[in-house]
């Protein structure tokens, strides 16, 4: 992409509404807009980055075996009757009336749609076990949205349903989307802690929130130090249930909790390896059973032809709030340092020196080049001073800089930057696609 034909209005000042980091920046390299209070436009910056977030919580859920569908944004009021839901719920649901003056509402979560479909899909104990996902805008009318993305009234979720036959298929369920988490988090570059959790207006008695440290945060956790070390979840066979339950009982034994479920003599064991801090949650699952199969009359035959209620559980993670969240773990002074996986584009391509002819010549080339070669470049073309396009670099944290200036060119040298490290390398001119494709 050419930036000259982009539309990325960087701001130069902080706005004044944003009070963390991550907004700031994110208002500031034109990834997003407010429109309404907790509402967002995605402008192309940020529609590139949560797409690459999207992929990445798409393949693990693949993977784990998952399977994706798209439910509608505005459902009817009546099924959230039959579970009892609808007046429980509260004024975080935003409920809307039809010309017809049918009750509608626009989904804060999904549990009774999903039970739904399912229950009309489903006849017999071979349609289980079956996990249903999808990536779908929600909304939740937040008493207070701040923070930008991080706590928004309009975000993008990911949210998944998993229908078993018994106890023990069920926790493999659960466990199974547990090690998925794991997997998608750490593919963002984050180091996401699962912590036992309340489980809220969703229900059940089994729940783990999974949260990234951050200063910023708005939960309070505790846990042991053990935990700041990212864990190795690239052997663990998850279709193994004996396996993959022994893993995650071996990393649950590392204690660590949200406010709400505490221990206080699991805490005082931990002695000195203690640690408190604030985290924002960037997913979470739930076991409950029946709570919605039973009141909504849901039954498949079983093996011996007697009904049997499929036991559930939810998933959820935060798409949206992930890319303010990543921010708040990724950046620097300068501005956002994109780990690779969710990077917008990979490289900058700055022309120090667009009203040179070579300096033009060579850019372009190495535009085609990069291009050729699968990689996405954004190539600043713009007639700007350097200073002004290392800044803009810089604020939206592309991995890779290649700069091109008149004098290295002379010599067919082009500088590549790190942006994380700031570490800078002079590398021959038909060398530098190699060095970062
Ligand atoms: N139905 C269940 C799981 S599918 C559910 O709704 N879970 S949840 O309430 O925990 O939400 C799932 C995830 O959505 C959260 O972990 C959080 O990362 C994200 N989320 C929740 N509320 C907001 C919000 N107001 N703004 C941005 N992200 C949010």
């Amino acid at each position: 992409m050419r930036l000259s034909r982009y539309f990325m209005p960087v701001l130069k000042e902080t706005p004044g509404e944003a009070q963390v980091i991550s907004h700031q920046l994110m208002l500031r390299a034109a990834m997003v807009r407010q429109t309404s209070s907790g509402i967002y436009a995605w402008l192309p910056l940020g529609k590139r980055v949560l797409a690459n977030i999207e992929r990445i919580v798409r393949e693990e859920q693949d993977r784990a075996g998952a399977i994706e569908v798209l439910m509608p944004t505005i459902q009817s009021s009546d099924l959230w009757k039959q579970s009892g839901r609808y007046d429980a719920y509260g004024p975080e649901m935003l409920r809307i009336t039809d010309r017809h003056d049918r009750e509608m509402l626009f989904s804060p979560t999904a549990e009774e749609l999903f039970t739904a479909i399912f229950q009309n899909g489903a006849k017999s104990y071979r349609d289980l076990p079956r996990n249903i996902y999808q990536i779908q805008w929600k909304f939740r009318d937040e008493v207070r949205p701040r923070f930008g993305v991080l706590r928004g009234r309009e975000f993008l979720m990911k949210d998944a349903y998993s229908f078993d036959l018994d106890f023990d298929g069920a926790v493999h369920s659960y466990n199974r989307m547990f090690i998925a988490y794991m997997r998608t988090f750490q593919r963002m570059g984050l180091n996401a802690i699962p912590m036992q959790a309340d489980t809220g207006p969703i229900g059940g008695d089994l729940s783990h929130e999974f949260i990234v440290l951050a200063p910023t945060g708005e939960s309070d956790v505790f846990y042991h130090e053990n935990w700041l070390k990212p864990r190795d979840t690239s052997t663990i066979n998850a279709d193994d249930r004996a396996a993959l339950a022994a893993f995650i009982d071996g990393l649950n034994a590392d204690y660590a909790a949200t406010d709400e479920k505490r221990d206080l003599a699991a805490e005082a064991a931990c002695g000195t390896a203690l640690k408190q801090s604030k985290g924002i949650e960037v997913g979470q699952v739930f076991y409950f059973g029946d709570k919605y199969t039973t009141p909504m009359g849901v039954t498949v035959q079983g093996p011996d032809g007697a009904p049997v209620t499929p036991l559930m559980g939810s998933y959820g993670i935060g798409v949206s709030r992930l890319v303010g969240a990543i921010i708040e773990a990724c950046h620097d002074e300068a501005g956002i340092v994109w780990p690779d996986a969710v990077a917008p584009f990979k490289v900058a391509l700055i022309n120090l020196r667009a009203d040179d002819a070579a300096c033009q010549a060579a850019c372009d080339k190495l535009y085609a080049d990069f291009t050729a070669a699968g990689v996405d470049v954004l190539y600043d073309d713009r007639d700007e001073r350097g200073g002004a396009k290392f800044a803009t670099a810089d604020l939206i944290g592309l991995p890779w800089q290649v700069i091109v200036g008149p004098k290295g060119l002379a010599a067919g040298i082009v500088e590549l930057k790190r942006r994380a490290t700031g570490e800078r390398v002079e590398v021959p001119i038909e060398a530098v696609v190699g060095r970062v494709g």
